[in-house]
């Protein structure tokens, strides 16, 4: 196990060039007057070639909520790797989970650091993408977040330049070597069949509103695997069918894809009767 050093953050204080708003509350609780949001003028938590820090603990009965800075809630940079942000982290709402307090400039945004480790429960009502990776020499790093919505961009960014699309045989090169998402390739019902890179996680979301484009959001609900052929099939729960989902990747190596486009809606032609 790698070592860690942790990371604790105070409100006005500096952590590695760092200062962010910092609670310890109750699930559910409301935020009381004096515990809002206290926002820097730039980021929440600034990391400039600092490696194995653990940003957040990793239980949601106390989470830590990142929210109302002027830039990022997290911004990685200098080369900083393998950094950890737990997966109690709430950026851009308060700690009630519901209280928009968006950061700036995005949630987390990696401009250039490998194998870190994203594991955020919500990252909402950021301006620009709820996660970014950015920098050609970013690699590897795994982004996953539970509830990703209501950003004005992206909910995950390679590039930080908008929805990237998959290229045939995957050898582009980029921010978490712009690993192609998964594609369907067959459904029915609630049977999703479809491809990935071979032996990857693929972990399905529900789509909010188009999560290729600005304001789309993704709630992660399951994964499964995909084989060393890099096929997979899936009966998805609740009711749900391909119309519903968006998918992600993460390799063998830990790289964490964009979102896929939602598979085409139904045409529904109009009747026309004489
Ligand atoms: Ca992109
Ligand atoms: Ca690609």
């Amino acid at each position: 196990m790698r070592p860690r050093s942790f990371l604790l953050l105070v409100a006005g204080a500096l952590a590695v060039a760092a200062a962010a708003a910092w609670l310890l509350p109750s699930p559910g609780q409301g935020v009381a007057a004096g515990t809002a949001a206290l926002g820097n003028a730039r980021d929440g938590v600034c990391l400039f070639n600092a490696d194995n820090n653990d940003i957040g603990l990793g239980n949601l009965s106390y989470p830590q909520y990142i929210g109302g800075n002027g830039w990022r809630g997290v911004f990685m940079s200098g080369g900083s790797d393998n950094n950890h942000v737990g997966g109690s982290n709430l950026l851009g709402v308060e700690a009630d989970w519901a209280t928009p307090a968006g950061n700036g400039l995005g949630g987390v945004a990696i401009a250039d650091g490998s194998g870190n480790e994203v594991f955020a429960h919500m990252v909402a009502n950021n301006g620009g993408a709820g996660v970014s990776v950015t920098g050609n020499g970013s690699a590897n790093n795994e982004l996953l977040v539970n509830i990703n919505r209501d950003n004005t961009g992206l909910p995950i960014d390679l590039g930080n330049d908008g929805f990237t699309p998959n290229d045939i045989g995957d050898g582009d090169t980029g921010p978490n070597g712009l690993l192609n998402y998964p594609e369907i390739t067959a459904h029915a019902g609630s049977v999703v069949t479809g491809t990935a890179c071979a032996n990857c996680l693929v972990l399905f979301y529900d789509a909010l509103g188009d999560p290729t484009a600005p304001g789309g959001g993704a709630d992660f609900f399951i994964s499964t695997v995909a084989n060393g052929s890099g096929q997979w099939s899936y009966t998805l729960p609740g009711g749900r069918t391909a119309y519903d989902i968006t998918l992600q990747a993460r390799n063998a190596a830990g790289a964490s894809s964009e979102m896929s486009p939602k598979i085409p809606g139904r045409l529904y032609l109009p009747l026309i009767t004489r």
